[in-house]
C-alpha cells in the first residue's frame, strides 16, 4: 500500500476516535445520570365523578391495598377506548364475582389528549365508581411510556398490567400472564414480568404487511438485539404485567417517554437480572395505530442507539446497579428500606 494512503487512512481514524470521544463527552457533559419525573400538582389527583369530587392519587411507594391495577395510555381515543374498556371491564367483573379475594383498578391515563377521551374515560368512572376506575388528566403529552408512567406511580395494585386502549390485545390473556408471573415470583415483593408476546404471529403478520413494513420489522428487530435486549423476541407488545415491586424499581428509572420505553424497561430489567417470560397472546390489529411507520420507526431506532450509549458511558444510570450512587430520590436504598417496612 502507497504510505500517503496509509498517511490516510491513519487520519480517518483519529478523526473518527476523537468525534467518539466528543461525543460521549458531550453526551456525558449534557446528560442527568437519573430521570427528572416531573408531574404537574392537577396531574396529581383525579375526579370522582360520581361524588364531584378531587382526589388525591396514592402512590407505588405506598403498601398495595388491591390484587390488580391495569394502566391504560391513552392518546386521543375516544373512539378506540369504549371497545376496550367494555371488554377489559366486563372480564375484570366477572373475575372479582368468582373470587372474592381478586380486586382491581384501571387507571385511563389521558396523555394531553385533544377529543373527547377523558370525558368518555369518566362516563366509565361514573357507571364503576372511581374505587375501580380511574381517570389521570395528563396537562401535556408525555408520549405512551411518560403515560404508562404515571399511572404505575398511582397505582394501588399488587400487580400492575400496562394494556394498550385499542384492545388489540384479548384481554382475557391476563389469565395466562397471572399465571406466569405467579411461577416467577410469589408475590409482590419478589421481582418478576410476565411480558405479552406477539411473536408466534410473526409469520401471519408478514404474509399481511407491506414489503417496506416488513423490512422496518426486521431492521428494528435486529437493532434491537443489538443494541439492547436479546432474551424477549417481541419488546414491543402493549401488554406487559409486573409485580409492584418490578415496576417500582423500572418506571421510576425509566428515561425514554416515547415508544422505545418498553426496550429500556427490559434493557434495565435484563441488566438487572429480573426473572421474566413471554407469553403468546391473542392479538388483533385496530385501525387508527398513531404510529407513523417509517418516522416512528426511525425515531425508535434512534432512541435505542441513545439507550445502549448513555447507559454505556455511564450518563444513564439505574440506582440499583450503581450501588454506590444514592443520588436518585428514587433510589433503590431509600426505596427497599420503605418497602420492607410494610405489612404483609
Ligand atoms: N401515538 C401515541 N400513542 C400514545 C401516546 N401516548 C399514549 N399512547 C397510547 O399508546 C397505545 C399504543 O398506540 P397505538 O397507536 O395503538 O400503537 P401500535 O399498537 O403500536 O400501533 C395506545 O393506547 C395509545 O393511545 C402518544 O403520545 N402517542
Ligand atoms: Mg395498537
Amino acid at each position: 500500500m502507497c504510505p500517503c494512503l496509509l498517511q490516510l487512512l491513519f487520519y480517518l481514524l483519529a478523526t473518527a476516535v476523537a468525534t467518539g470521544f466528543v461525543i460521549v463527552a458531550v453526551v456525558l457533559y449534557k446528560t442527568k445520570p437519573y430521570p427528572n419525573i416531573v408531574r404537574h400538582s392537577d396531574e396529581k389527583s383525579f375526579l370522582d365523578p360520581q361524588s364531584i369530587q378531587t382526589v388525591a392519587f396514592p402512590s407505588i411507594e405506598d403498601a398495595p391495598t388491591l390484587e390488580l391495577s391495569v394502566i391504560v395510555p391513552a392518546y386521543n381515543e375516544e373512539k378506540r377506548l369504549p371497545s376496550m374498556l367494555d371488554e377489559c371491564l366486563a372480564f375484570l367483573e366477572e373475575k372479582s364475582k368468582g373470587k372474592s379475594s381478586f380486586n382491581y383498578e384501571v387507571i385511563v391515563v389521558s396523555d394531553g389528549s385533544a377529543d373527547a377521551t377523558v370525558s368518555v374515560a369518566l362516563r366509565y368512572a361514573k357507571k364503576h365508581g372511581a374505587d375501580k376506575v380511574r381517570v389521570m388528566e395528563l396537562v401535556e403529552n408525555r408520549g405512551k411510556g411518560g403515560a404508562v408512567r404515571m399511572g404505575v406511580l398511582s397505582a394501588r395494585g399488587r400487580q400492575l398490567l400496562f394494556a394498550d386502549a385499542d384492545g388489540a390485545t384479548k384481554f382475557a390473556d391476563y389469565d395466562k400472564l397471572e399465571e406466569s408471573l405467579s411461577s416467577l415470583a410469589s408475590d409482590w415483593r419478589h421481582d418478576g414480568i410476565a411480558i405479552g408476546s406477539r411473536a408466534h404471529l410473526e409469520d401471519d403478520a408478514i404474509a399481511s404487511r407491506s414489503f417496506f413494513r416488513t423490512i422496518l420489522m426486521h431492521g428494528f428487530h435486529t437493532l434491537v438485539w443489538l443494541f439492547a435486549v436479546r432474551s424477549v423476541r417481541d419488546t414491543q407488545c402493549g401488554f406487559k404485567l409486573f409485580t409492584r415491586s418490578t415496576a417500582r424499581k423500572l418506571f421510576t428509572s425509566l428515561h425514554v417517554q416515547r415508544w422505545a420505553f418498553d426496550v429500556e424497561l427490559l434493557y434495565l430489567a435484563e441488566r438487572l437480572k429480573l426473572p421474566m417470560s413471554e407469553v403468546a397472546v391473542r392479538w388483533t390489529e385496530i385501525d387508527g395505530s398513531k404510529l407513523t411507520p417509517f418516522w416512528s420507526w426511525l425515531q425508535m431506532g434512534s432512541d435505542l442507539g441513545m439507550i445502549w450509549l448513555r447507559y454505556t458511558v455511564g450518563a444513564w444510570r439505574h440506582a440499583a446497579i450503581e450501588k454506590k450512587e444514592n443520588r436518585n430520590p428514587f433510589s433503590h436504598t431509600h426505596l427497599e428500606s420503605k418497602f420492607l417496612l410494610f405489612p404483609a
